[in-house]
Parts: C-alpha cells; structure tokens; sequence
C-alpha cells in the first residue's frame, strides 16, 4: 500500500501511516468527522485532480472536460435527487465556501443576518466577528433557552421583528434536537428575509429522513459533505431554481478558481452510496447509538443540554456533575485513553471558548465501523470511568486497553492494514 510514496516520501507516508493507526485504534467521536469507502478514498486519489474545469458541465473555460464533466453531472444529478433539490452546486470546496456564496448571491454588503449564537451551538460563519460573516454583514444573533438548551421559536421571532434580517440562518454546529426548519421558513417569510438554511452536521440524516428535510422551505441549503453524509471532505450547495444562476455564478467566477475535481468526483461516489438502503439503516444506527450513549452518560450522572438527543450527538455540560472539569481538560483525559471528541461551549458559558464547559460527542464515524447500543453503553462506561478521575493515569491505562480491544473487534479500513 502506497508503495511510491514510502519511497519518494518517507516523511508524509510515516505521517499517512501514524494516521490510519489513529483511526484504527481508537474511538473517533468527533461529531463532525466520519470515515469514508474506499471508492470514495479511490476517486479522491484519482487522475481528476490533474484537471482544470473552470465554469461547469457543458460550459468550462478549459478544454479537454468531457470526462471530469461526466462526474460533475452524476454528482449534481445524484445530489438534487438525494435531497429533491431544484438546483445543485457541488463545486464549494468547503462549507465556509458553500455559506459565503449563499451571503453573497443573497445580500449586499452591510445587510443584517440572522444567526445562531456561536456559543449556543452555531457556527463561525453564521456571524461571528471574528469571521467574514460578521464583519461583511451586520450579524444579529439568537440562542437557545439557558434552562432546557432548546431554540425558542417565539423569542426568535420577536428577535427576527425586531431586528429584520434580510437573511435568516438556521442550522448548528451543536444542537442536539431536531430544527423546526418549517418554523424557521415561517418566520423568515414573516419578516422578508431570505432563509438559509445550513444542514451539515444533520445532512445524512435529512438524506435519509431521519430528520425533517429542510430543502422545501429554505431559499438555499449549504451543507458538508462529509459529516453524517460521510463523503469526502467538501461542500454542497442546493437551492430553488430562481436562485440557481446567482449561485453558480457566486461559486466560480466570484469566489473560486478552479473547482476540485477528484472531489466532485468522490462526492458522485459519495451520493450514490447514500441512496441505498444500507445508508437510511446506518443513519437510523447513529441516531439509535447517541441515544443510547446519552441515556448511558445519565444513569453516571452526567447533564446533558435539553436532557438527551434527537441526532447524532450529545452535548455534555460539566458544570453540574464536574464543577472543576472544563472540557478542555476532560477532552485532554479522553484523549489519553484514545478516545477522542472536543470540548464545547454549553448554553450560558462562562469559561473561554478555548476552555469551555461542554463535551460535544457524536456516534457518526463509530456507528460506520459497526457499532452499536452496547458499544456506545461500554463507552459511556469508561468516558465517566476516565473523567471521575480524569488526572490518573492507573485508569486512562485502564480504559485505553478496552479501547484498544474494541477497535479490533471493529476493522475500520482492513485493506489499508500494513504487510
Ligand atoms: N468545524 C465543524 C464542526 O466540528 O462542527 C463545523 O464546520
């Protein structure tokens, strides 16, 4: 495996190598991250990275795209019918980039927007000031209630009066329960504001219909490709077709270069894999395993904000079972014991962002290695077991054993293992 770069690289292969071993052999519960199929590794690989294709299908500034055009028509074909989408961008490379298109085909420099809070569980881009969204655009944010963690939709339709967006935002980086998205077009239509909608971390989810799409009431939906959709790392844009043209054109040529192919590619791949059946019980299984992770975390006392999950991850708040935890030191405690999620700002913080009070924890890249409610009650088991004693290192040695075990009893990529 990777016989040519072992030798003209000896460096980044090492790398490479020390990678999989950490994917390998040990819990990945990040709820942001997955793991891919290989053939989506394969077409990520490929000779389409070769390739420039500026514009798109049919219409490139280069010549020579009859094929990279073959695989951006079945991604653009594959995403509207995934997601009964009228229009489908697959160029973004990043959500960032998928968020800036949808701002700018929508607004004008200096428009208000509507957004999550950053520290009740949205999103850089979604009107932090310390992000273009922020600075470009007049951000205006809501939250959700500090006593049950969940979106007061009528607060955020107070907020929407008052401060009349031109665009509304919905979707988190780190909300537990489901998104009223229906409410959210409600409100948004209310006040004349455009309504986008950004569903990355639920995107495999709403695919499947493990949660209500949000496609028929945005104006435009942004989503990674690489969360709970478990494609390649990238973004995707969907939107009515009235605002098809804006958004292509917001893409490439006022955003982007030259759009990554060998992506596009992977994310065809990608898109096809999420419409088979497997898919919907795989992501009926991530809902099922952070369920049974979050009840498990309860019975050992732990708070979860808005009491447990309707999604793929939980959120922990320290503050009541942990007083003196932050999640930065329970992250690192975790880690010690190759269990790896990151640490959380919760509803009402009072620690810095870098310090935070939450543990985010998500069941997305486990469940795709094939684990299920007992393995999540195991898990739950020694996350509390680690962080009743967070500093002692008799119990990370404990517990990264067991680790260790589990991950051999769940291969992740066997035809990546070393001869
Ligand atoms: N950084 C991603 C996450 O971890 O949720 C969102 O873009």
């Amino acid at each position: 495996m990777l016989e040519h770069l072992s030798k003209e690289d000896p460096a980044v292969f090492d790398a490479i190598i020390s990678e999989i071993d950490r994917q390998e052999n040990g819990l990945e519960m990040i709820a942001s991250e997955n793991f891919t199929s290989i053939a989506v590794m394969e077409a990520t690989g490929s000779v389409m990275m070769n390739k420039y294709a500026e514009g798109l299908p049919g219409r490139r500034y280069y010549g020579g795209c009859q094929f990279v055009d073959v695989a951006e028509n079945l991604a653009r074909d594959r995403a509207r019918e995934l997601f009964g989408a009228e229009h489908a961008n697959v160029q973004a490379h990043s959500g960032a980039q998928a968020n800036m298109a949808a701002y700018f085909t929508l607004l004008d420099p200096g428009d208000c927007i509507l957004g999550m809070d950053l520290s009740h569980g949205g999103h850089l881009t979604h009107g932090s000031d310390v992000n273009f969204s922020g600075t470009v655009f007049r951000a205006e944010a809501y939250g959700v209630r500090t006593d049950d963690g969940l979106i007061d939709y009528d607060a955020l339709r107070d907020r929407a009066r008052e401060v009349k967006p031109a665009m509304l935002i919905a979707g988190a980086s780190a909300y537990p329960r489901v998104i009223d998205f229906e409410a959210f077009g409600e409100i948004a239509r209310e006040v004349g504001a455009y309504l986008l909608v950004d569903m990355a971390h639920i995107a495999g989810l709403v695919a499947t219909g493990h949660h209500p799409s949000p496609v028929p009431h945005a104006d435009v939906v942004t989503t990674t490709t690489h969360k709970t959709l478990r494609g390649p790392r990238g973004g995707l844009i969907l939107c009515r077709e009235e605002h098809a043209k804006g958004i292509d054109k917001a893409v490439f040529p006022f955003m982007q270069g030259g759009p990554l192919m060998h992506v596009i590619a992977a994310k065809a791949v990608a898109f096809a894999e999420a419409l088979e059946p497997a898919f919907s019980a795989y992501s009926g299984q991530v809902i099922a395993n952070a369920s049974a992770l979050g009840d498990r975390l309860i019975e050992h006392g732990f708070e979860l904000v808005s009491g447990g999950t309707d999604n793929h991850l939980v959120l922990v708040d320290l503050r009541t079972s942990h007083e003196d935890l932050s999640g930065k030191d329970a992250e690192e405690a975790l880690e010690a014991a190759a269990i790896t999620v990151n640490k959380n700002t919760v509803p009402g913080e009072a620690r810095s962002p870098f310090v935070t009070s939450g543990l985010r924890i998500g069941t997305p890249a486990l469940t795709t290695r094939g684990m299920t409610e007992a393995e999540m009650a195991c898990i739950g088991d020694w996350i509390a077991e680690i962080l009743a004693r967070p500093g002692d290192e008799r119990v990370r040695a404990r517990v990264r054993a067991s680790v260790s075990e589990l991950c051999e009893q769940f291969p992740l990529y066997p035809e990546l293992a070393r001869d």
